[in-house]
């Protein structure tokens, strides 16, 4: 990786990213049960049933892991904050020790030079309120900013930044239509609404977060860029379906108070009861907006009910999850979204890496050459015009992967999950040789 800061432009900020149930351990320090819990539970959902019961100890090993961010150079830590953490039963009475722990972690992050960027929903639902529905509720939006009250009313003085919601594509998509996150929906019906009550928590919680005098707030969304499979009219419009439920559901919410009309055929009907008069508090102002980025898919026409879209197999490289390699995605992504949508926000890439089957003593080639291909995209939108203020790596150190238990390792750090020993890898000290010059 032959970077240094000067090849960025000048306050170009460089960070690492994690969250709470994929690293805390979250049986400790009384947090609340979460519908991840009761999925992981659930046989053939996770690979070896695996939950964030212990996931990195994190919880007790906090200042260990932030020296680790001191040490590889990072300006900014993104972290996320646990609902079921900061209030076990979703709503009502805070545990205290939750928001010590991260009164210390924010501390923990400022003694160490290091800004902290919060994340305030990263996935882990508190049981009590899936039991109600969890984000079919339309109650949701009232919910979230009780919690974003409570926990930012503790740090929200000290963050540097704060996003709502983490990848509200997942929250809504992967985990109502495919089925694939908690909790593990295949609904249509239940699919449209949460895609809209997510927003609605998220300019919720925006203004709720302003109301305290916090500035510095965005949206983190994740994008997948999508090439038709073919020049048939058929995959082009699979191909525009796919984008549009991916990535444009989303920013045409935050930033245009319009949803696609591709999105609108299959969830209109299924939207709840006066979801056009919702526009005016999911398109609260932002100060940033969040660019998750990993992969391209090729998508086909496929027949049956709607969507009508497939996958078709890439030729490219693929990363340990089958993720084909495209630094260019991130590139059009960055330049697209700041033409069509965030004009002159600053955009930071708030997410993006690759895992890689490392073990704690073989060198990560493949992931610095990864991230090398990745910022250079950066670069080449940068000189395009997009304004890119900042670029974090996903993730500090391995972690839980959700559906994928912990065999898939995107750790800039090696973790080994039975002694819980923390090993920097090559891709770190190659990126602490610069982020340190
Ligand atoms: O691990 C996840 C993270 O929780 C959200 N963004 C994508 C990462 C890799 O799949």
């Amino acid at each position: 990786m032959d970077f240094t800061r000067r090849d960025f432009p000048e306050g170009f900020l460089f960070g690492v990213a994690t969250s709470s149930y994929q690293i805390e351990g979250h049986r400790f320090g009384g947090a609340g049960p979460t519908h991840w819990d009761s999925f992981a539970a659930t046989p053939g959902n996770v690979v070896r049933a695996e939950d964030g019961a212990t996931a990195c100890d994190h919880y007790h090993r906090w200042a260990e892991d932030l020296d680790l961010v001191r040490d590889l150079g990072a300006d900014v830590y993104r972290f996320s904050t646990s609902w079921a953490r900061v209030l076990p039963e979703g709503t009502g009475q805070p545990n205290a020790e939750g928001l010590d722990f991260y009164d210390r972690l924010v501390d923990g992050m400022l003694a160490r030079g290091v800004k902290p960027a919060a994340t305030l929903y990263h996935w882990e639902l508190p049981q009590a309120l899936a039991d109600k529905g969890g984000w079919r509720n339309a109650d949701m939006p009232d919910w979230f900013a009780d919690y974003t009250e409570v926990i930012m009313r503790r740090i929200g003085d000290r963050v540097w930044s704060a996003a709502p919601i983490n990848e509200p594509w997942c929250v809504g998509w992967l985990s109502h239509f495919e089925g694939v996150h908690a909790p593990g929906l295949r609904d249509i019906r239940a699919t449209a609404r949460a895609m809209h009550h997510v927003l609605v928590s998220h300019g919720r919680a925006i203004e709720v977060m302003r109301s305290l005098g916090m500035s510095n707030l965005g949206a983190v969304c994740n994008f997948e860029w999508a090439t038709p499979a073919s020049d048939a009219p058929e995959d082009v419009a699979a191909a525009t379906r796919y984008d549009a439920i991916y990535n444009r559901f989303f920013l045409g919410g935050l930033f245009k108070g319009a949803y696609p009309a591709e999105v609108l055929e299959g969830l209109g009907p299924h939207l709840p009861t006066g979801w056009q008069d919702d526009f005016a508090t999911i398109r609260a102002p932002l100060d940033w907006l969040g660019v998750n980025y990993y992969t391209r898919k090729l998508v086909r026409h496929v027949d049956g009910p709607w969507p009508h879209t497939g996958e078709a197999p890439t030729r490219l490289p693929l990363t340990q999850m089958g993720w084909e390699i495209y630094p260019d995605g991130l590139r059009d992504f960055l330049i697209r979204n700041a033409r069509e949508y965030s004009g002159d926000l600053p955009i930071f890439v708030t997410e993006n890496g690759m895992a890689n089957p490392d073990t704690h003593n073989t060198p990560d080639g493949p992931r610095i050459d990864y991230l090398t291909s990745h910022l250079r995209a950066v670069q080449e939108a940068i000189a395009a015009g997009a304004p890119v203020a900042g670029y974090y790596v996903w993730s500090l150190m391995d972690n839980y992967e959700w559906s994928l238990g912990y065999e898939k390792r995107f750790g800039l750090v090696h973790v080994d999950f039975d002694s819980l020993a923390r090993t920097p890898k090559a891709s770190y000290q190659a990126l602490a040789r610069w982020w340190r010059a």
